[in-house]
């Protein structure tokens, strides 16, 4: 992975067409590999031709699970070792990331998506735009009803904040409508997306944005 090919404008060269790349960054825990095991079926049945980029910090395990699911071909999910800080691999230095997309773009013909699912970091988290064409930031509702009030970089700039484990609400003392829209205001109206990544519920409609927003389809 470290042998990156040569780079044209974040592109390998000579490779076209080139797979459109879209970011899952949060904090840890919040649900990030678990909504891309929910998306996976998703998009598979949509016909869209895919893989995934995890990263973890010293270690493969969320690679591993992925894998370990039987929904995807092992081949299509890569890992990438973050190293200390989570954020340096998807935004300082993206090299990384870039080459693991590469690979799977020399590996699988006619590839048309790559994930990358980030290191779990804070709410400052952001992915840097040679890496992908399009984020999203995933929080959960037990990590508390004021996390959108805190306005990190992350939950703001992303293309897409999911707002996952809607079912953990009552269990948490949250209610969930409220957060909602403190999640809408402090976004200015950009989307926000509410999903139980458990359940399915909301994964369409996540399904649904990353297809408009970077596959330019219906
Ligand atoms: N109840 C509930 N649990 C969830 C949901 N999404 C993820 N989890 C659980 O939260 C934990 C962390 O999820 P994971 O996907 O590993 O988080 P990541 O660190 O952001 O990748 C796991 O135990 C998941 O099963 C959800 O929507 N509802
Ligand atoms: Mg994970």
């Amino acid at each position: 992975m470290l042998d990156a090919k040569p780079l044209e404008g974040g592109k390998p060269a000579g490779a076209a067409p080139v797979a459109a790349r879209v970011g899952i960054g949060g904090p840890v825990g919040s649900g990030k590999t678990a909504l891309i095991e929910a998306l996976i079926p998703v998009l598979q049945r949509r016909g869209i031709n895919f893989a995934i980029v995890t990263n973890d910090l010293v270690t493969r395990e969320d690679a591993e699970r992925i894998r370990r699911s039987g929904l995807i071909d092992p081949e299509r999910v890569s890992a990438v070792e973050a190293g200390a800080c989570p954020h340096t691999v998807i935004r300082e230095d993206p090299t990384l990331n870039i080459a693991a997309g590469d690979d799977l773009e020399a590996k699988f013909v006619g590839l048309e998506l790559v994930l990358f699912e980030s290191g779990g970091d804070n709410l400052a988290s952001t992915f840097s735009l040679e890496l992908v064409d399009w984020w999203m930031f995933v929080i959960d509702v037990a990590g508390g009803d004021d996390i959108p009030r805190k306005k990190g970089p992350g939950l703001l700039r992303c293309d897409l904040l999911v707002v996952n484990k809607v079912d953990l609400a009552p269990h948490v003392g949250v209610v969930l409508e409220p957060m909602l829209k403190d999640a809408l205001r402090v976004r200015d109206g950009r989307p926000v997306i509410a999903t139980n990544a458990r359940s399915g519920e909301g994964v369409e409609a996540v399904a649904d944005a990353i297809v408009a927003a970077v596959l330019f389809r219906a």
